[in-house]
């Protein structure tokens, strides 16, 4: 039986996690959940997965949990910290951490401490600290297991050949819920920015798809996890998201992995890695895909996944000030703080302002990413 951990079972990750398991509840053993407010969801999932400990890293929300009778029969903790103590748990085989923004790096550092193969969900955490983080993995002999879709199909073609074999990336992207929007998008409002015309997902990357945030934080992801030189990362419009993305070899060759749109799949791989195993989940009927259509993205448009790329050129702590000044826009968009058009401007501010530490610490990025959400924080 493979013991998981998972942070963040409350997320359209954790659920999509907890789905697979619940198929072949013989084959895993949850031993620890993590929720940050969503205490009556995570009710419903201990009463179903018995984890012997989980963390509520909202303390508010951790109280009135505490306040209930299950509480009485598991071991809470509260607080991020609890984050720490429940990846270490001794016997656990492999952490998902499925938490969302710059919250899930000292936690996923924790698990590669104590030896955890990591299922990583959590983007952000290799955009700030990709370097430190890949470089841990490697000194405690820890594999990363990507979750995102383009990365776990990236990792699935590089399976039995190495990174000095590619000759470059193509990471896919549906283009987001604006793609088919003509005109200005400085006024859209969230509730069509939530729209995501393929995925159901959390609030935070649903924005990031619509201003194609997403696919630059990618971009840096693909760099840190695969060892390629961002001038070799290339991004490509696919709106039916089948592809979900393309290795190139350097003798002319490209891999493509496709899927039927569904995150429970790349969960699956993980879930079973390194075997495969039959799955109940959604295959690809050929006789229904009449065409797969390709574009170049609009970086005029979509000025994020440009600054995504001028982070990762400028390299050290500037993916970090990105990432975070990002997280503060968006949340204040979701909260309509400030206009849609205004997520772009506000991170292109926060990095200009920023004087980039080269090969930083976990300190320094710690520092850059404090600094970075103040700053932006002014320019609300
Ligand atoms: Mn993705």
């Amino acid at each position: 039986m493979k013991k998981i951990v998972i942070l963040g079972s409350t997320g359209s990750i954790g659920q999509n996690a907890l789905s697979v398991i619940r198929e072949e509840r013989e084959k895993f053993q949850v031993k620890g959940l993590s929720a940050r407010s969503n205490i009556d969801l995570l009710e419903k999932q201990i009463e179903e997965f018995h984890p012997e400990t989980v963390v509520i890293t909202d303390k508010e929300a951790g109280e009135r949990f505490l306040s209930r009778s299950l509480a009485k029969k598991i071991k809470v903790i509260l607080g991020k910290e609890g984050l720490l103590e429940l990846v270490r748990k001794p016997e656990v085989d492999l952490v998902i951490i499925a938490l969302v923004g710059i919250v899930g790096l000292l936690p996923t550092l924790e698990a590669i401490c104590a030896k955890k193969t990591i299922a990583l969900a959590t983007k952000e955490v290799m955009v700030s600290a990709g370097a430190i983080v890949t470089e841990n993995a490697r000194k405690n002999n820890v594999e990363i297991l990507p979750v995102d879709s383009e990365h776990n199909s990236i990792f699935q073609a590089l399976r039995g050949h190495c990174s000095s074999e590619i000759k470059r990336i193509i990471l896919t992207a549906s283009g987001g819920p604006l793609a088919k929007i003509k005109g200005d998008l400085s006024d859209i409002t969230p509730s069509i920015a939530l729209k995501h015309p393929v995925w159901k997902m959390g609030k935070k990357i649903s924005i990031d798809s619509a201003t194609l945030m997403n696919k630059g934080l990618e971009v840096i992801e693909a760099h840190h996890l695969f060892g390629v030189e961002p001038a070799f990362i290339e991004v490509v419009i696919h709106r039916e998201a089948i592809i979900h993305s393309l290795v190139e070899f350097k003798d002319g060759f490209i891999s493509a992995i496709l899927a039927f749109p569904d995150m429970r799949l790349p969960l699956h791989y993980i879930l079973h890695y390194p075997g495969r195993v039959e799955s109940s989940l959604p295959k690809l009927d050929f006789s229904k895909i009449e065409r797969l259509n390709f574009k170049k993205p609009d970086f005029d448009r979509f000025p994020c996944l440009k600054y995504a790329y001028d982070a990762l050129y400028k390299e050290g702590t500037m993916p970090a000030v990105l990432n975070r000044a990002n997280e503060v826009a968006v949340d204040a968009f979701l909260k309509k703080k400030i206009k849609f058009g205004k997520i772009p401007e506000i991170i292109k501010r926060t990095m200009d302002l920023h004087q980039v530490v080269k090969d930083p610490t976990l300190e320094d990025i710690l520092v850059a990413d404090r600094w970075a959400k103040e700053k932006a924080q002014r320019f609300m």
